[in-house]
């Protein structure tokens, strides 16, 4: 007799499992279509992961993948949800359905992690349920009408070839059928959702408020010459980007607001609309992440339009004893800011715009926090949406609980962005270049050491102020053919000399001296 071995061997159930698999994400993500952002389950599954990885993991992995990090942890997690439900689905039998059990103990974690969602309310589990009961569907479906058939066939050793085959087409029909129809509402929703909650075309028709106080111009001297260096302020489509968010939050203008309380005279909500009766303000900060390691590039310039945060904070009036204003952004994402960083003269502020246009949905829309000279896990919350005053002993954000600093002043640094490492250039002269930074200090001076030859100073971009990073370059003349190694070192407006200590990113930022190797040919 002529065993066909694809009928119900391993192969097929756990192909089969997956089929299952796929309808239980495709039904939900359909369904999630119909409800708020914190029920996608595909979200929650992604963002409680992301919470319970701790936090050097993550920090290898924002530095080793970059933007790629999010996509990485989509696609290990599909990989993940396909190979437990084909190992769940070979334990299916139409009597004991242990494969099917493994789908409900999914779907309930699944609910847990959408239920953990901030702002998720008990009916946004329902798309998970009812994915997982379609899920649960399907795979009975295949366990009692077609595996079933085939392995009792087997058994009784029918002979019948034809019909042999006919149930084996029907199960690799009914597989493939399932595998098709998750696929496809996967990708429907996936895109329904995307489209039916976007904010992208509300924020390329709204205007910007006009500043009162506009920035004072940036002068062409900001920029070095015959040197290939990043713009002075960085295009919005270029600027870094760092955030726990897995798909970025869509918050429209109409559904934000900012609550401030905790140690307040009287707790305030602003509307988007109330913001108009506070000056408009526009302040060029440069922007860094603590996970920059040494000549990385998670740094970007922008100019920002706004609002101070003392003057959106006085109308609720501060208690003195609060010494950390803790926010909160729409994603539940924290930051743990110190309080007398608003009141010292630097820029902090609650932006709307970023380089004249009102701020790209991935870079914070509608609102985000700005605040010169912290890293960004301490100032600058994306999606912002509530302000708590509260103290530095009763509250930890989001990244000190990971094992950062709870206080992130960004460390004096530099970077040299030409040569590029291994770069080859002709003899001849040459100018090197790069951007060096020392937020809310300002940086006084750059030198550059060739090999281990004496430190020169370079030459400076005009500085614009001292919430902005500095461009220099360095003219030089290659003699003769050979490798060589740049290093730069920055000081700062206090005297302090960038160290050349190496430490790591983790806890309070990276230190020590870039250094480039090219080879003159
Ligand atoms: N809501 C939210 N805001 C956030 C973050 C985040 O994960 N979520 N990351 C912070 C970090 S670590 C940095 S460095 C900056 C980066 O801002 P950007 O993406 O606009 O460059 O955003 C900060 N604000
Ligand atoms: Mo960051």
């Amino acid at each position: 007799m002529a065993q066909s071995p694809s009928r119900s061997s391993p192969n097929a159930r756990m192909l089969g499992g997956i089929a299952a698999a796929a309808v239980s994400l495709g039904v939900a993500q359909v369904a999630g279509v119909f409800f708020p952002a914190p029920a996608d389950p595909r979200n929650a599954v992604g963002s409680a992961i992301v919470d319970l990885t701790p936090g050097p993991v993550k920090e290898l992995a924002i530095q080793a993948l970059g933007g790629l990090d999010k996509l990485f942890l989509a696609v290990a997690v599909l990989v993940v949800i396909a190979a437990a439900a084909a190992i769940a689905a070979t334990y299916e039998s139409p009597r004991r359905p242990i494969g099917s059990a493994v789908f409900v103990v999914a779907g309930l974690l699944g609910c847990a992690a959408v239920i953990s969602r901030p702002g998720a309310t008990a009916a946004d589990i329902i798309p998970t349920v009812a994915g997982t009961a379609c899920g649960v569907a399907a795979l009975r479906l295949l366990a009692v009408r077609l595996w079933s058939h085939t392995e009792a066939d087997a058994e009784v050793g029918s002979g019948d070839d034809h019909e042999e085959v006919d149930d084996s087409r029907r199960m690799w029909l009914a597989t493939a059928g399932l595998l098709g129809f998750g696929a496809a509402t996967g990708l429907l929703g996936f895109l329904a959702t995307r489209v039916v909650h976007s904010v992208a075309a509300e924020r390329d028709t709204s205007a910007l408020p006009t500043p009162r106080l506009p920035a004072p111009p940036i002068p062409p001297e900001v920029q070095p010459k015959n040197v290939a260096l990043p713009s002075f302020v960085t295009d919005a489509a270029d600027f870094y980007r760092v955030d726990i968010a897995l798909s970025v939050p869509q918050l429209s203008r109409q559904d934000w607001r900012l609550r401030i309380h905790g140690m307040v005279d009287r707790e305030i909500t602003y509307s988007f609309a109330d913001l108009d009766r506070f000056e408009v303000v526009e302040k060029v900060v440069t922007l860094t992440c603590v996970s920059n390691p040494v000549g990385g590039d998670l740094i970007s310039n922008g100019v920002w339009t706004g609002y101070r945060l003392t003057d959106l904070l006085a109308a609720a009036g501060v208690s003195p004893d609060a010494d950390m204003l803790l926010s909160t952004s729409v994603d539940g994402f924290t930051v743990g800011t110190p309080v007398e960083t608003l009141h010292d003269g630097r820029d902090a502020l609650l932006a709307v715009g970023l380089n004249g246009q009102p701020l790209p949905v991935e870079h914070g829309y509608p609102a985000r926090l700005v605040i010169a000279g912290l890293y960004g896990y301490v100032s600058a919350t994306k999606w912002v949406t509530d302000l708590e005053l509260t103290r530095f002993d009763r509250a930890e954000a989001y990244w000190t609980k990971q094992g950062w600093a709870p206080r992130g002043p960004i460390k004096t640094e530099s970077r040299i962005d030409v040569p590029r490492n291994g770069q080859r250039l002709p003899v001849g002269p040459t100018t090197f270049g790069g951007v060096a930074w020392a937020q809310n200090r300002g940086v006084r001076a750059v030198e550059v050491r060739i090999d281990d030859g004496p430190w020169q100073p370079a030459q400076l971009g005009a500085a614009y102020s001292g919430q902005t990073w500095r461009l220099w370059s360095f003219p030089w003349h290659a003699v003769d053919a050979g490798d060589h190694t740049i290093t730069v070192r920055a000081t700062d407006n206090t005297g302090t000399v960038q160290t050349s200590d190496q430490v790591p990113t983790v806890p309070d930022g990276a230190t020590g001296w870039h250094a480039v190797n090219f080879t003159v040919v």
